[in-house]
């Protein structure tokens, strides 16, 4: 007891050292003595600090007794997923599974990121670029549903269609005379990334802990009873078409299931499971293995498809030899040190409450009741960055609408990567979250899509650069889909946001030159190409307009009572376009300030500042005060429909901020009181952002109360319905917006800080500039914050609402304050430096 207190004791002060210190290298090298001098020079007030003793105490129990407390870090239920969003997600950005924990009946549904039905195919129409002048006549004169006839005979993909992401199967394990378990209990860890089931039968203890391994590819699984010879079961793999499983390989007893897609003409894929029984026996019954009477049991199992690979048998057989060699230990202990590595980087503790001890569907049911559970609220963020590591790591697909989590075989929207608001939502958590390797698989999916999307700019409106539509796939699918709301041009232009804000957050001007800005200015380059000059007669005569378009999914109401989607110009074009030409001029400068001669595509400059100053302007409306969505002020029929893209010049654009510009911003607020706070899960998520970025914290909380009463399943997946994992990565992004902001030139602590959250503490978080930055707060005011440099840079600093910046330290020494007149400060960092501020 006295060696457990003396040691909590120590990880306290660490953990306080570490949140005052911030990097752990730095703090470490230096002998205690001074470490503790340096923590008691702290500017932080007593209150903080016996706060912060607290916090670091409850910092430290979370990471060190995850097995008898639920633990600020864990999902966990007193019941198995009877259906599938129940079950709890494993992944390691390539192999996925969801673990239902039945005791008799156990099973894990399967996936591989890139078992996708279909193939590539050129499928422009070589219609498509002669209906186009005609096309856009029609919508100038306001024949917008003519148009929309004459669209789509001519310019759809042919087909107009994708094919699904698929599931990879089943893993079933039968467990013969479980039927009466006790002391049941299933957890998903998140900082351990394993699942784990617990329970009795008579009176032995069982235990199974299941992860996927990022270091060695495989799903493990190790099967475990306090009593010898106690595990048996029989394990068998199946999937709801195209495959077939036999229970022998050669070298060994292995479970292989494999088939191919598209009524077997397509990808070939494979899993294969190995069981390695400690003890007792194992054999084969016709298509099953099974396991009598063992000590403990590993299963490893590995999948690979011929998308990536010639060869899956030899691929599978590879990992899993490896892996069967290392040892469920070691590739337990590898495992946690990949993960934790990434996951620990952001810590957050919202405050706390009686639900903390409740099991996590328990808990959701009392939010619906009406419950304020802060505890929840941060289990859920750090849950939103699991799910991105789960499904998004370096060398994957990236993250589609299930993430890679999918029991389907025709998935809704086909887990495809819808280009109008999902795929993008999913990655706004990569960078602020710290995980911003996570966000590369989107940079390679953009990579791959250039030689298509040139295809199609070229073949569908006579354009240079790359274009994509509204949704792509695994295969490269660049044209209109779905009907004429397919039509939506700007796709590409607004994933060319991610590539920069990349550079914007991490400041690597290497990755601006090679990655970025190439990708950038072929999206650009389209766009130019694609804009108008809207004609004599039209409200914006004269401006450069895009023609067709659509804002995503809406319906308007004309003058002569039709209502359409098509249409020219619309208010969203306009800010993607604003967001991606002064990305592209803001790169430019910076590339030419490299450059020898301090010039770098000075030409291509020149036509994004000319084209910017013809773009029409954002506009309000007469009749209602809010952001108009159209060029025109059309009627609404749905005024509460789920997109609200008009909005993307507040989030994720940077166009229009309450300080920058207060009109729009208040216009946009009266938008979004419209649309109401109800929707879609990602809609919901979306929401939160607006309200977070309009810094009325307790509004984005009041809909983020929402998203967990009527838009989370009880495993915590997000509810579109059904489940789509945009919304669980737009509200964690979400959550960090309303701590800590960065867009608009200036770093603003605290900016939308909700009542409900009144003390708590955030490490870890990152702003742009190449900043990482913990921030706490008491009583609902910001206390102190910790800024360390990645690079050198300045930075204006802006204190929470109604308090101030009372000292600044850089590098443990006192600096004069710096003022600016807008309420902000400024600060000067070299790569290193660390700033701690004190707020008053
Ligand atoms: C858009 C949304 C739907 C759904 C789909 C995947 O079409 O309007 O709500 O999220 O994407």
């Amino acid at each position: 007891m006295a060696i457990l207190g003396c040691k909590l004791h120590f990880m306290v002060v660490g953990m306080l050292l570490n949140w005052r210190g911030g990097d752990p290298d730095s703090t470490t090298s230096l002998p205690k003595e001074k470490l503790m001098a340096r923590f008691h020079r702290s500017l932080v007030p007593r209150f903080a600090v016996l706060f912060g003793l607290a916090l670091g105490a409850w910092f430290t129990a979370s990471a060190g007794a995850v097995e008898e407390t639920p633990g600020p870090l864990m999902l966990w239920y007193r019941q198995p997923a009877k259906q599938w969003v129940e079950a709890l997600p494993i992944g390691n950005g390539r192999l996925g599974g969801m673990v239902f924990g039945g005791v008799a009946d156990e099973h894990i549904q399967l996936n591989d990121h890139t078992l996708w039905a279909g193939g590539p195919k050129d499928r422009c129409n070589p219609q498509a670029l002669e209906a186009l002048p005609e096309v856009r006549r029609l919508l100038f004169e306001g024949k917008n549903n003519e148009a929309a006839a004459l669209a789509s005979r001519t310019m759809m993909g042919i087909p107009p269609r994708i094919e699904s992401y698929q599931t990879l199967g089943d893993l079933r394990l039968t467990v013969p005379g479980a039927e009466k378990p006790t002391d049941y209990r299933r957890q998903l860890d998140l900082d351990t990334a394993t699942v784990k089931v617990q329970y009795r039968l008579g009176d032995a203890q069982f235990t199974r802990e299941f992860f996927s391994s990022a270091v060695d590819q495989v799903l493990a699984a190790r099967l475990t009873c306090d009593k010898p010879g106690q595990i048996s079961f029989t394990a068998a793999m199946d999937r709801p078409q195209e495959s077939e499983t036999v229970a022998a390989a050669p070298g060994g007893l292995v479970l292989v299931l494999s088939g191919a897609t598209n009524g077997g003409k397509g990808m070939k894929f494979q899993a294969q499971l190995k069981v390695i029984p400690q003890g007792g026996t194992l054999s084969i019954d016709g298509k099953r293995l099974v396991v009598d009477k063992a000590d403990a049991v590993t299963l490893l199992l590995a999948s690979a498809t011929t998308y990536r690979h010639k060869d899956p048998e030899a691929v599978c057989r590879g990992q899993i030899e490896a892996a069967a060699k290392k040892g469920f230990e070691a590739l337990r202990k590898d495992h946690l040190a990949d993960h934790q590595k990434m996951f620990r980087r952001v810590k957050l503790d919202l405050g706390s409450s009686a639900n903390d001890a409740l099991p996590t569907d328990e808990r959701l049911e009392a939010v619906k009741k009406g419950a304020d559970d802060p505890g929840l609220a941060a289990l859920y963020f750090q849950f939103g960055r699991y799910l991105l590591m789960g499904s998004s790591r370096p060398g994957c697909l990236p993250a589609n609408l299930q993430g890679i989590w999918s029991e389907h075989i025709k998935a809704p929207w086909n887990a495809d990567f819808h280009t109008n608001i999902n795929l993008q939502m999913n990655y706004w958590p990569a960078e602020a979250c710290n995980l911003t390797e996570c966000h590369e698989p989107l940079f390679d999916l953009m990579d791959s899509l250039v030689p298509s999307g040139s295809n199609t700019a070229q073949k569908h409106y006579g354009a240079r650069g790359w274009v994509v539509h509204h949704l792509t796939d695994a295969w490269g699918f660049t044209v209109p889909a779905d009907g004429v709301q397919g039509i939506w041009p700007v796709g590409a232009a607004w994933l060319c946001q991610h590539p920069y804000e990349h550079y914007l957050f991490s400041r690597d001007k290497e990755f601006l030159a090679k990655r970025a800005y190439p990708l950038m200015k072929g999206g650009a380059r389209f766009i130019l190409d694609f804009l108008v000059e809207a004609p004599k007669g039209t409200p914006v005569a004269g401006k450069l307009v895009t023609a067709p378009s659509h804002s995503p999914e809406n319906a308007f109401r004309m003058a002569n009572g039709q209502t359409s989607k098509f249409t020219y110009a619309a208010t969203m074009d306009i800010e993607i376009i604003h967001d991606l030409f002064i990305n592209c001029i803001e790169a430019i400068d910076v590339l030419a300030a490299d450059a020898p001669d301090k010039k770098f595509d000075a030409e291509f400059r020149a036509e994004l500042v000319s084209a910017l100053k013809r773009l029409p302007p954002l506009q309000i409306s007469k009749r209602t005060g809010a952001l108009q969505e159209w060029i025109e002020d059309y009627d609404e029929p749905q005024p509460q429909h789920r997109h609200v893209s008009h909005m993307f010049g507040l989030h994720p654009g940077r166009m229009i901020t309450p300080r920058g510009t207060p009109e729009l911003a208040e216009a946009l607020r009266k938008t979004l009181n419209r649309r109401g706070d109800a929707a879609t899960g990602w809609s919901r998520a979306w929401k939160t952002m607006a309200w977070a970025r309009l810094e009325d914290g307790d509004h984005a909380y009041r809909i983020f109360k929402g998203l967990l009463a009527h838009g989370t399943y009880p495993n915590l997946f997000d509810a579109c319905p059904p489940f789509q994992i945009d919304g669980n990565f737009g509200a964690t992004a979400a959550i960090a917006e309303m701590l800590l902001q960065s867009h608009a030139g200036e770093i603003a602590l605290l900016p939308a800080l909700p009542g409900v959250w009144p003390n708590g503490q955030v490490k870890g978080l990152r702003a742009r500039g190449g900043l990482e930055v913990e921030i706490a707060w008491k009583d609902g005011k910001g206390a102190s914050a910790l800024l360390t440099a990645k690079c050198d840079g300045r930075h204006k600093l802006r204190p929470p609402k109604g308090q101030k910046v009372a000292e600044i330290r850089i590098a443990g020494q006192p600096v004069q304050l710096q003022p600016n007149a807008d309420g902000t400060v400024g600060v000067a960092l070299k790569a290193g430096q660390q700033c701690a501020v004190v707020l008053q």
